[in-house]
């Protein structure tokens, strides 16, 4: 596994330190946590790590408001602990991708600290500021993510600073040639140190429009009731040209590094096209993921609708789908909890590089939690109409103890562990063969080992081609061709498919055993797939 294109068609399990394991007892997931857990992360058969933000911070976001771009928060250890993880890592054959937080930093950073005391000082432009319009209000109706206006007023400079989440996550102005800069030099410091790649957080905000043209209101039928920012288009606020060329130096540094990877991460109202500009021609990111199918739910004509729109935008991409990470509903509950090995398999038919957040793995469900109990600001801010994050961020579960063997028993973990999650921990399905955690090691085994799987062509067969609730697509390399399809229906009718109809010229054809999945019924040259199944 030492080929530099490594990545494409790997599946990448995400790992969020708070919610990992607690080695020292203070019931919030640290990295020699992280270090003492890899063993099963290896066992599952991925390719590599991602690492949330693990960075000195305030944690007003929980690490993605960045204090010290180039050290550990003392929470989470120090940066021979980073050191440790990454040789723990590399000696299991698992590569290191980290978090990094570009677009903005924390207020308590040095550079915010110093870019607000004046108007003059050497990181004055280094943040986004801007005249009060002449009746003191901000200077446009840019919305923030996670509630309220995208600007606030700092009396000492009598000017506002753009933050496109939090107030205390000032956004860096990218326009800036030191900024630009800084940040490629942070990057190297990480590859120097030894990591394998980044993932960039919200990549296509990092430069906004210097006349700071108001948003477009957004059409009443896309406004989610809650979410202020949803209420107009983010037009001017990110995603602009110029983003183009920076990513391309991006590039540029890391392949002074022969084998390191980037996926980033594309939010905002039409991700698609950007996914596949970023990806285009292996100049720019290597990977990117939308929100597109993390939000899915498992309907058929859904996730159609979301492969075909990013299928037309060219072949020459490379996306990274995921069903699941630490900002939305877990795909155990979104897909449905009984089909939790139903999500994966369809996932792991996919052309692309896949990534698995922690506990997908056991068939996690979203955990339930009380008002008192949420820590996230964007579930607090925004309560009730907007459901938080903190449901996918308890603690993961290893073994039926109370903590779920995330911590002591008599520690206090940070948010509580779902009474639900302990019957599922690793513990306990490592002692079954039937578990879902045995079916997704072999489930990772058949992708990593198919060619066809992780690198070939891909076609989606169109719904008006299939019975009504099932997803298929056809994946070719070389000679080879495989089709995949999967009864996402809920109901209880079984469809019956010709799979000569669906593909041409092929002059014969074998199933292939997937884990966990009924044999389809056979019928002459036709097959019987039941609701829930896939082949
Ligand atoms: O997420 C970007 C993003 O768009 C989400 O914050 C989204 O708006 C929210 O989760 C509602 O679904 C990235 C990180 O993944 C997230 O954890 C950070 O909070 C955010 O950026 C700010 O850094
Ligand atoms: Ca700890």
């Amino acid at each position: 596994n030492d080929r530099i294109d490594w990545w494409r068609g790997a599946v990448i399990y995400q790992i969020y330190p708070r919610s990992f394991m607690d080695a020292n007892g203070d019931g919030i997931g640290d990295l020699p946590g992280i270090t003492s857990q890899l063993e099963h992360v290896a066992s599952l058969g991925v390719d590599a790590i991602w690492l949330s933000p693990f960075f000195t911070s305030p944690m007003d976001d929980f690490g993605y408001d960045v204090a010290d771009y180039r050290d550990v928060d003392p929470m989470f250890g120090t940066l021979d602990d980073v050191r440790a993880l990454v040789d723990r890592a590399h000696a299991l054959g698992l590569r290191v991708i980290i978090d990094q937080v570009l677009s903005h930093s924390s207020d308590r950073h040095a550079w915010f600290q110093e870019s607000r005391q004046d108007l003059t000082n050497p990181k004055a432009d280094w943040y986004v500021w801007a005249d009060p319009r002449p009746d003191g209000t901000p200077p446009n109706n840019w919305m923030a993510a996670f509630g309220g206006r995208a600007w606030t007023f700092d009396a000492r400079r009598r000017q506002y600073y753009l933050h496109n989440f939090l107030e205390s996550q000032p956004d860096l102005n990218f326009h800036h040639p030191d900024v630009q800069q800084a940040q490629l030099d942070n990057l190297r410091f990480w590859l120097e140190l030894g990591v394998d790649g980044f993932r960039f957080d919200v990549v296509n905000y990092y430069f906004h429009d210097r006349e700071l043209t108001d948003n477009p209101p957004m059409p009443c039928e896309r406004i989610q009731p809650g979410n202020p920012q949803s209420y107009q288009l983010q037009r001017h606020n990110i995603e602009q040209p110029e983003n183009l060329a920076y990513l391309e130096r991006i590039r540029a540094l890391l392949d002074e590094y022969p084998g390191s990877t980037t996926v980033g991460e594309i939010a905002g109202n039409d991700p698609l096209p950007t996914m596949a500009a970023y990806t285009q021609g292996d100049i720019r990111l290597h990977m990117a993921y939308t929100f597109d199918l993390l939000d899915s739910t498992g309907d058929a004509r859904e996730l159609h609708g979301v492969l075909a729109r990013f299928a037309e935008l060219g072949d020459d991409t490379w996306p990274c789908w995921a069903l699941s990470n630490h900002d939305v509903v877990r795909s155990a509950t979104s897909w449905g909890e009984d089909r939790a090995l139903l999500a994966l398999t369809v996932l792991c038919a996919l052309r692309g590089s896949l990534c698995l957040y922690q506990g997908e793995e056991l068939g996690l469900p979203e955990a339930e939690l009380a008002f008192e109990d949420l820590r996230d600001p964007f579930g607090i801010n925004l309560w009730p109409e907007v459901k938080g994050r903190d449901g996918c961020r308890t603690p993961m579960a290893w073994d039926a103890t109370a903590n779920g063997g995330f911590c002591a028993e008599d520690v206090t973990p940070w948010l509580p562990v779902d009474a639900r999650h302990r019957p599922l921990a690793v513990a306990r399905q490592e002692a079954d063969p039937d578990s879902l955690l045995a079916r997704v090691r072999e489930l990772l085994r058949l992708r990593g080992a198919s060619e066809v799987l992780r690198q070939g062509d891909q076609q989606l067969i169109a719904p008006s081609e299939l019975p009504k609730d099932v997803f298929g697509v056809i994946r070719s390399h070389g000679e080879r061709r495989l089709l995949c399809l999967a009864h996402l229906g809920r109901g209880e009718a079984p469809v019956t498919i010709a799979p000569d109809a669906l593909v041409d010229g092929i002059e014969g054809w074998s199933s292939l055993a997937l884990p966990g999945m009924p044999a389809p019924a056979m019928e002459g040259r036709a097959l019987t797939l039941a609701p829930g199944s896939a082949i």
